[in-house]
């Protein structure tokens, strides 16, 4: 059955955006390779079949799926033969818990860092649209948040403390293999690479710079083969 994945599209055809991360991981993991169709900010009109303007949106033969989560349940359900992104009932319910947390605390630390970066790589018809909604979001200017990113690197050290107590424990996140929960945090690893030469991890972050590099390598480097900086490789 045909796979099309829904994409965002940024300048030099990046395609930063980390809740596609998670689609397209947790499809390699299932073993599926999408046909991928990235848009642009101001093309949301291209995914309105799917009745909201986000992306990811993926079509599987008849049926459209849209949000992160809602794929990665989609594929679980309707491949199960194929590798789990959640090993059971109880495994999803966590992975769910470490979505919210990558949505409310990860993101939350991350996103007014990177957002001046997105903007520069924004497609030159995207970036008022992009400007204006991020702007709204946080409450200031893109130049106020690029004066403010030293305190707020700062304010992401104690976020990770999480990241770094479970990669003392084991490679992954999800144990000696990769599975979704992975995906859900590599995706904000992943944004920041392909926008920015700031390396989130300092030298001290071993576990978790090992762990990104593994994650880099995944899937025949599906990660690592996209345009980023080099910087967090
Ligand atoms: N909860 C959704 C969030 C999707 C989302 O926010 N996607 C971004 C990717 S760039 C988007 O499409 N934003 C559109 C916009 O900001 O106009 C998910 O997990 O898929």
């Amino acid at each position: 059955m045909a796979l099309l994945l829904y994409e965002r599209l940024c300048a030099d055809d990046r395609r930063p955006s980390p809740f596609c991360w998670r689609a397209r991981l947790a499809l390699a993991h299932k073993g599926l390779a999408p046909e991928l169709r990235a848009i642009k900010f101001t093309e949301s009109d291209e995914v309105a079949f799917s009745g909201q303007s986000r992306v990811p949106v993926l079509v599987d033969g008849a049926t459209v799926i849209h949000d992160s989560w809602a794929i990665a349940c989609h594929l679980e359900d309707n491949y199960p033969e194929a590798p789990s992104l959640f090993d059971g009932p109880g495994g999803r319910a966590l992975s769910r818990l470490v979505n919210h947390w990558v949505d409310h605390s990860l993101q939350r630390a991350l996103a007014p860092v990177l957002a001046p970066y997105v903007l520069a790589l924004a497609l030159p018809e995207d970036r008022s649209y992009y400007r204006r909604t991020r702007e709204a979001k946080f409450g200031m200017t893109m130049e106020q948040l690029a004066v403010r990113r030293p305190a707020l690197l700062e304010a992401l050290h104690p976020v990770l403390e999480p990241l770094r107590q479970r990669l003392a424990e084991t490679p992954f996140l999800c144990g000696e293999r990769p599975a979704y929960a992975d995906y859900l945090v590599f995706g904000e690893f992943q944004l920041a690479r392909s926008v920015c030469d700031v390396d989130l991890l300092g030298a001290e972050e071993e576990a978790l710079r090992n762990w990104r590099t593994c994650m880099l390598d995944l899937y025949d480097g599906l990660a690592r083969s996209i345009t980023a900086f080099e910087t967090a490789a």
